[in-house]
């Protein structure tokens, strides 16, 4: 893995290095019988990186300029075996020591249990470019252009990537793997090519998790999509959903997927906040219009975000988008998508936007992944804490799973991790944390302490009284009589911290 590396890279830092060595020299007039050797040696070595094996290597740059290479369709991760599972005393990094999909866990197989999906716009879009620099990752398949040649060769990465790793759904926005033209049509034109590509490589057991259609990255978004204060632009994006749906439904996809980022405002000074949420119903009512006229049976789903890139987003948080489908009557149309970094970022658990999804009938997927409590953005790290990741799988669990949903890993290496065998470990590590979280949820269920502590806390509404608030059957009058007739009552103990001891004994 690592000398896969190096023999993409290594020949082309060598030669650089020495043809820098011979500059030097010549500089200080200390090149004489050396020169030719270090020439030849220069020359020697620029001709093996150029001939080495494997596709060319550029910054993975949305707009960079490199030589476009054509179709290439070889392997793109030569060093990389299948991944297996190994069990907990492996110390091998490729290889699943807590995720084994075949093994039933609470009576159905992990792999069902989890659905998890890859992400294709941060595995194979992501560049490592931030706000302050400039891309990081040198990927194999990547020849630097956004051609339609490079969007068939990563859609070819990612095939082999999903098969190595043996996860069999993968998510994509409509503009990750398609390059946009001149006009709509070109731009759709484009779309079917790759989506047809796509169609062939998926075979049989690969679809996607969901499809989404990228509406925050143009410049005509910059107001919003649904919400933006130009019809034109409503029209485009309604144009553009309608397409990706199409797309997601011909790939065999199981949901379609709602992101907001720019469905929001930056001022209530200047925005019309109650036409933009009038507008944004509209739209979804329209989407889910059309979903049906298609045939296509893919749960719509909301992802909540409070903010960023907008100061404030129309789904704020779980909550938030349950109140705006209700007033619109959106609820039997749409789930939601919860993103645990967006649920950090609004000032709640993940375990809190997953439960409050839950209870109103509404969780319908999981993006996979964390942020750091020392950053203040949408870092989208791979989930680690095994503790969260428990107390997600509870969730899961008392929802019955989440199919047809799954676990999407929206979830990027960080900037300086730049290995290509840094993208497998990623989501072996993610995947693996999450299988951990479901092994102790399962065996927190099985003992039942907790269940136990949380229905005893409860007790006092198991009465006949207590029955029969709960159906809402006793007014004011009867609850004063009872206040009178009981006194003053003897309020127990939560037993937090018990609650927490048996929780970590899980762990
Ligand atoms: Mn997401």
């Amino acid at each position: 893995m690592y000398f896969y590396h190096l023999t993409i890279n290594g020949p082309l830092l060598v030669s650089l290095l020495s043809c820098m060595l011979q500059n030097q020299l010549e500089k200080m007039g200390k090149i004489k019988g050396g020169k030719i050797l270090l020439f030849l040696l220069c020359l020697n070595i620029v001709t093996f990186g150029v001939i080495a094996d494997g596709p060319p290597t550029c910054p993975a740059d949305l707009g960079g300029e490199c030589n476009n290479s054509g179709e290439w369709k070889g392997e793109f991760f030569p060093g990389i075996p299948k991944i297996k599972y190994e069990g907990p005393l492996s110390k091998n990094p490729l290889a699943y020591k807590w995720y084994n999909a075949e093994e039933e866990i609470l009576g159905k197989k992990m792999k069902d249990w989890m659905r998890f999906s890859v992400a294709f716009w941060h595995t194979f879009r992501g560049t490592g470019g931030d706000p302050f620099g400039a891309p990081t990752k040198y990927w194999p398949w990547e020849d630097g252009t956004n051609s339609l040649a490079m969007a068939k060769r990563r859609m070819r990465a990612n095939f082999e990537f999903l098969d190595k790793l043996g996860v069999d759904k993968w998510c994509f926005h409509d503009r990750d793997i398609a390059p946009e033209g001149k006009a709509l049509e070109e731009t759709n034109a484009n779309l079917d090519e790759v989506v047809a590509l796509a169609k062939e490589l998926q075979g049989t057991k690969i679809h996607p998790l969901w499809g989404t259609a990228q509406l925050f990255f143009h410049p005509r978004y910059m107001h919003g999509a649904a919400t933006s204060s130009d019809v034109g632009v409503y029209a485009y994006a309604a144009a553009q959903v309608k397409k990706a749906m199409e797309v997601t439904h011909y790939l065999g996809g199981e949901n379609y997927v709602f992101w907001g980022g720019r469905e929001g405002y930056q001022s209530l000074l200047n925005t019309d906040m109650e036409r933009e949420l009038d507008h944004l119903a509209r739209f979804m009512e329209g989407a889910a219009a059309y979903k049906k006229k298609i045939g296509f049976n893919g749960t719509l789903l909301i992802e909540p975000k409070p903010q960023e890139p907008t100061k404030h987003q129309y789904d704020w948080d779980a909550a938030t988008a349950a109140n705006f489908l209700r007033k619109y009557g959106l609820t039997g149309e749409f789930k939601l998508n919860i993103e645990c970094n967006h649920a950090t970022l609004s000032g709640h658990s993940c375990h809190h936007e997953l439960e409050t999804a839950r209870i109103n009938g509404l969780l319908g997927n999981i993006d996979a992944n964390t942020g750091d409590p020392q950053i203040g953005w949408d870092t989208d790290q791979f989930m680690t804490d095994i503790a969260e990741a428990t107390m997600v799988m509870l969730s899961v669990i008392k929802n019955g799973g989440l199919a047809p949903g799954g676990f999407n890993f929206d979830a990027k290496l960080r900037r300086e991790s730049t290995d290509v065998e840094d993208l497998f470990i990623a989501h072996i590590g993610g995947m693996d944390t999450l299988a951990r979280g479901l092994r102790n949820a399962a065996k927190l269920i099985e003992d039942g302490s907790l269940a136990e502590l949380v229905s005893k806390r409860y007790e006092s509404f198991d009465s006949e009284i207590g029955r029969q608030i709960e159906a809402g059957k006793v007014d004011f009058e009867m609850l004063e009589k009872k206040a009178f007739e009981w006194g003053e009552p003897k309020v127990a103990s939560a037993k937090q911290e018990l609650a927490e001891m048996i929780f970590q004994s899980a762990l």
